[in-house]
C-alpha cells in the first residue's frame, strides 16, 4: 500500500510480530523554524496466521493448549481466556482453590511481562532521552555496568523476569506454554514445597520492584520535566514532556483481572449483563472520562480496511472463520478493527488503572514479610488521553500491585492444601461461551462454540488487534494511528537530539579510556558500534526523518502482532 508521500517503517523492531507503520508528514512552522510532524498514520499487520481456522473441528479441551501457541510473549493469558470460554460452554465453574492458583500463576506471569516491556522493549529509548544510564542497554559491556552504572536496571530486569517465570513453571510445569489448567479447575495442587519455593522468589521480585523499578520510574519522571523544557525552547513550542507524546482517543476499555476466589459469581456476571466485576483486583469497564460497566454485546469487529472478505461490524459470537482476501481494495492490514459501541477504545495498563482507580492512584508499598511500610506509589494521570509516560506509570503501578498480591495469594493457599482443585465435566454435545481476561497488553476475548462435541466456531479478539487496528468502516483511525498524529519527526540524529537537551560535558568516560563528554557524544561513542545511534532514521524523497519518537509512541502500546492476527498456506 506504499504511497510515495509516506515514510515507511517496516518492520517495527523491539515489539513482537510483524508490523509496518506508514506516516505522512506535514510541516509545522514555529518561530525557530519549520518542523516535520506526522499528519496521518497507517498501521498494518503484515502476516496472516489463521488460528481461528486451525481450531475448528477439534476437541474443545485442547483449545487452551493450542491458543497458547498464538504467542510466546503472552501465552498464559490466552490459556486463561480460553479456559474461561471453555468453562462457560461446559457450564462448569472453577473451584476457589483453582482460582487462587490461577491468580498466583498469572500474577507471576504479569510481573515478567510488564518488566520485559518496561525495561527491554521500551526502556532503552526512555533511558536515552531522559539521560538515565541504568536503563540504557549496556553497550559498554560488563565494564559499563560495573564502573559506570550503565544498564544496571536493564540487566537486573532480565534476572528478575526469569525468577517470575520460574514461579509460572512451578505452578504450570514450564514457561512458556504452561500445562496445568483444566476446565473446572487446575491440574496442580497447592503443596507446601510449591508455596515455599514461590514465596522465596516472590520476595526477591517484590524487593526489586519496590526498590529499583519504583525509583527508576520517579527518576524518569523528574528527567521528563527537563526534557519538556529543553524541547520547548529548541522548537519554540509548548511541550511539557512525554505526556504530550502518544495521546489517543481518551476511551479506555478493561475486561478486569484477578477474580476474587470467594466471589466468582461476580466475575461471571459480565457474561450475562453489563458489569464492572468490582470484586476483582482489576475492574472491568469502559472509560470515557468515567468508568461505565462493560457490556460485551457492544463489542464488534470491522473489516472494511482489513484483508478479509467477511461480513463487517459483527459481535465475535456471530463471526465466521476468516476469509483472507489479499486483493481487497482499500484494505491495508491483516488486523481487524474491533470497536466498542462503534467507538475507538484503547486497551492496556492505563485502561486497567483508570477503570479501577480513576485518574489518581495511591498504591501502598509494604514489605510482605516484615510488614514494614515503604510509603506509596503515587501518580496522577498527566494526559487524560493517555501518553508514553502515563502508560509506563500504569505498568509500574500494576507491577507493584501484583507483586504484593501474589504474595498474599500464596499465603492464603496454605489453608487450601487439602481441598478439591477441579470440578470435572464431560465435553457437552453443544454449548458456547466467552472468556474475558485482561492480558498485559489489554482486553483479551475468546469465544467458543461447541457442536457435536467438537469446536464449531472459535474467535479471538486480542489486545493488539484493538490498539494496532486499521481504520474502521466509519473511517476512524485505530488507537495507535490516532496516537501517532502530530508526533514530531525531527531532522536530527539521536545523539544530536540528546546534545540539544543535555549540552553540558558531564559524562565521565575516563574509566573506559575516554574523556569527559556530553550525553549525546557519549551515546554516539557507546551506541555507534551497535549501530544504534543511526537507528530509526528513515528517508523519503531525499529527506531524512528521525522516527525514534514515533517508534516510542508505537512501543508505548507494547504491540504484539503475532497475537493480533489470527499459517500462510
Ligand atoms: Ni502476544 Fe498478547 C498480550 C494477548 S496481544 S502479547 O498481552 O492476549 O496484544
Ligand atoms: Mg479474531
Amino acid at each position: 500500500m506504499r504511497r510515495m508521500s509516506r515514510i515507511v517503517i517496516d518492520p517495527v523492531t523491539r515489539i513482537e510480530g510483524h508490523l509496518r507503520v506508514e506516516l505522512s508528514p506535514e510541516k509545522l512552522k514555529t518561530s525557530t523554524g519549520e518542523w516535520d510532524v506526522v499528519k496521518e498514520a497507517y498501521c498494518s499487520g503484515t502476516l496472516f496466521r489463521g488460528w481461528e481456522t486451525i481450531l475448528r473441528g477439534r476437541d474443545p479441551r485442547d483449545a487452551w493448549i493450542i491458543t497458547q501457541r498464538i504467542c510466546g510473549v503472552c501465552p498464559a493469558p490466552h490459556a486463561e481466556a480460553s479456559i474461561q470460554a471453555i468453562e462457560a460452554a461446559f457450564n462448569v465453574t472453577p473451584t476457589p482453590v483453582a482460582v487462587l492458583i490461577r491468580n498466583v500463576l498469572h500474577g507471576a506471569y504479569y510481573i515478567y511481562d510488564h518488566i520485559i516491556h518496561s525495561y527491554i522493549l521500551l526502556g532503552p529509548e526512555l533511558g536515552v532521552v531522559c539521560k538515565y544510564p541504568p536503563m540504557v542497554p549496556p553497550a559498554l559491556g560488563k565494564e559499563g555496568v560495573s564502573k559506570l552504572g550503565i544498564g544496571s536496571s536493564y540487566v537486573g530486569a532480565l534476572e528478575i523476569q526469569r525468577k517470575a517465570n520460574e514461579i509460572v513453571a512451578i505452578w504450570g510445569g514450564k514457561f512458556p506454554h504452561h500445562q496445568s489448567e483444566y476446565p473446572g479447575g487446575m491440574a496442580v495442587r497447592p503443596t507446601e514445597d510449591r508455596i515455599a519455593s514461590s514465596l522465596a522468589r516472590m520476595f526477591e521480585i517484590w524487593r526489586w520492584v519496590a526498590e529499583t523499578m519504583v525509583k527508576d520510574f520517579y527518576n524518569l519522571l523528574e528527567a521528563n520535566e527537563k526534557v519538556g523544557e529543553a524541547v520547548s525552547s529548541l522548537l519554540d513550542i509548548n511541550f511539557r514532556g512525554l505526556q504530550d507524546v502518544g495521546a489517543s482517543t481518551g476511551n479506555f476499555l478493561s475486561y478486569g483481572l484477578f477474580p476474587d476466589h470467594e466471589n466468582y459469581d461476580d466475575w461471571l456476571s459480565v457474561l450475562d449483563s453489563p458489569s464492572k466485576r468490582s470484586s476483582a483486583l482489576i475492574h472491568a469497564g469502559a472509560w470515557d472520562g468515567s468508568s461505565k460497566p462493560l457490556d460485551i454485546s457492544k463489542i464488534a469487529e470491522y473489516v472494511r480496511y482489513s484483508w478479509y472478505d467477511n461480513e463487517s461490524g459483527l459481535n465475535p459470537k456471530d463471526e465466521d472463520a476468516p476469509k483472507p482476501d489479499k486483493n481487497k481494495s482499500e484494505a491495508y492490514s491483516w488486523l481487524k478493527a474491533p470497536r466498542y459501541d462503534g467507538k475507538v477504545y484503547e486497551v492496556g495498563p492505563l485502561a486497567r488503572m483508570l477503570n479501577t482507580y480513576g485518574t489518581r492512584w495511591k498504591i501502598p508499598i509494604r514489605n510482605p514479610v516484615t510488614g514494614e511500610d515503604h510509603g506509596y506509589f503515587e501518580y496522577e494521570v498527566l494526559n487524560p488521553k493517555g501518553s508514553v509516560i502515563d502508560r509506563l506509570a500504569a505498568r509500574v503501578a500494576l507491577t507493584i500491585l501484583t507483586s504484593q498480591k501474589v504474595f498474599e495469594w500464596l499465603l492464603e493457599l496454605k489453608s487450601y492444601t487439602n481441598q478439591k482443585v477441579t470440578n470435572y465435566r464431560n465435553v457437552p454435545k453443544e454449548g458456547e461461551g466467552f472468556g474475558l481476561w485482561d492480558a498485559p497488553r489489554g482486553g483479551l476475548l475468546h469465544y467458543i462454540k461447541v457442536k457435536d462435541h467438537k469446536i464449531a466456531n472459535y474467535q479471538c479478539v486480542v489486545p493488539s488487534t484493538w490498539n494496532l487496528s486499521p481504520r474502521d468502516d466509519f473511517g476512524q483511525p485505530g488507537p495507535v494511528e490516532t496516537a501517532l498524529e502530530g508526533t514530531w519527526l525531527p531532522n536530527l540524529s539521536v545523539p544530536e537530539i540528546c546534545n540539544a537537551i543535555y549540552p553540558e560535558k558531564d559524562v565521565d568516560l575516563s574509566a573506559l579510556g575516554l574523556g569527559a563528554m556530553s550525553w549525546g557524544d557519549a551515546l554516539a561513542a557507546a551506541l555507534t558500534p551497535l549501530g544504534l545511534a543511526e537507528l530509526n532514521i528513515e528517508r523519503l524523497n531525499g529527506q531524512i526523518y528521525n522516527t525514534s519518537l514515533t517508534l516510542m509512541v508505537v512501543r508505548s502500546f507494547d504491540p504484539c502482532i503475532a497475537c493480533a492476527v489470527h499459517v500462510v498456506r
